[in-house]
């Protein structure tokens, strides 16, 4: 059984309140973080525990993290890394200890996920965040930094937090010599560093693709297909070691078979996030409303996979469209992701009708 989750970013820093999620018909909980905390420090128990109690006060489940994120020592190899990993073990150990078992993370190297436009307007008024290649090609990664956080209506977004960014220069100067090989190998250290506390408290932890699924501004990438992603399952080849499946990060490549790589990897796929994407020509997409028939990907075969693996983890509906005038982090508005949740859960009965029978 799927558990529908919705992001949250915490009372703090999100628009959406949880008593609004809790009135969206399905969603049991929500995947949540401790957005102040940069990556490299440990998340004290007592804040997972208030974080915890919040979401319970309000009806609904810490389905999961996202994310508990990785310090660029760790992905670059640096002499200090087992000291990030120390600080990681330990608040996985502390979410364990709270019986929050499903961590999502990323292994991108400074930048999280990539977009050009953060509000393009759709022929029916409606406003998507989008991707052409042409851009990225043509701007350096601060310009690029600062524009992205300067579109974002005024809030922090995920991945792009000013502390960790304030230095592009010197972190792209860090990755010199990272080759996709070594960001690999570093990847493996980690996970295997981490093994024995995520079996201990049975956390999954599910690596989030990289998106695009290719390198931007000449970073390495290593999580862009199912080839890869089957190397890093097969590399540390335990349950704990799982992934985030994502339509719209795989799913920037069009040569990406979705249904595919869901049905590659029973028993791996800890986490879900799903949405749609339109894409005009290689390297250039929009995002679309979750709906099929908005855009380029079939979500009945990929909720269908997922159900056909058996999949018993939370999924959430990703990135939605700015409708109905709503002022919220871009892709992170309350309203269309209702819709999202809604269409998915129809697409999911209708799945389990049909198996049953009726
Ligand atoms: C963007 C998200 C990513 C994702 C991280 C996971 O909206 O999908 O920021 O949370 O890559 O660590």
């Amino acid at each position: 059984m799927m558990h529908m989750s919705l992001r949250w970013f915490g009372s703090k820093y999100d628009s959406v309140s949880l008593e609004k999620i809790r009135q969206i018909p399905g969603v049991e909980g929500v995947i949540t973080t401790l957005y102040d905390i940069p990556a490299g420090q440990v998340w004290p128990k007592e804040r997972i525990k208030a974080l915890k109690d919040e979401v319970e006060a309000a009806g609904l489940k810490v389905l999961g993290i996202e994310s508990v994120n990785v310090h660029d020592a760790i992905k670059i190899g640096n002499a200090d890394r087992d000291k990030y990993i120390a600080n990681y073990v330990e608040s996985l150990e502390n979410l364990g200890s709270e019986g929050i078992t499903t961590v999502c993370y990323n292994f991108m190297p400074v930048f999280d996920w990539t977009r050009t436009d953060l509000a393009k307007m759709r022929t029916d008024g409606t406003t998507v965040l989008a991707y052409d290649q042409k851009v990225v090609d043509s701007i350096d990664p601060q310009t690029f930094f600062d524009q992205t956080n300067s579109n974002s209506n005024g809030f922090s977004m995920p991945g792009w937090e000013p502390e960790r960014l304030a230095k592009v220069k010197e972190l792209f100067e860090a990755y010199q010599g990272v080759s996709e090989e070594k960001l690999f190998e570093n990847l493996i250290y980690f996970l295997k560093a981490i093994q024995p506390t995520c079996e201990k408290w049975g956390i999954k932890m599910a690596i989030h693709p990289d998106d695009p699924a290719w390198p931007v501004f000449g970073l390495p990438r290593i999580i862009t297909s199912k080839e890869k992603i089957m190397k890093v399952m097969q590399a540390v080849d335990a349950p704990f070691n799982g992934l985030t499946f994502c339509a719209g990060s795989f799913g920037t490549n069009p040569k990406n078979d979705l249904p595919g790589i869901i049905r590659a990897l029973p028993g791996r796929i800890h986490f879900a996030h799903i949405r749609n994407l339109h894409h005009f020509e290689p390297g250039v997409f929009e995002e679309a409303a979750h709906l099929s028939s908005d855009g380029s990907f079939d979500l009945y075969e990929i909720v269908k996979a997922l159900d056909d693996i058996g999949f018993e983890g939370p999924a959430r509906p990703d990135h939605g469209r700015m409708i109905w005038g709503e002022v919220a982090m871009p892709g992170y508005g309350l309203y269309d992701r209702a819709l999202g949740a809604s269409y998915i859960l129809g697409l999911y009965e209708a799945i389990q009708k049909s198996k049953a029978g009726k």
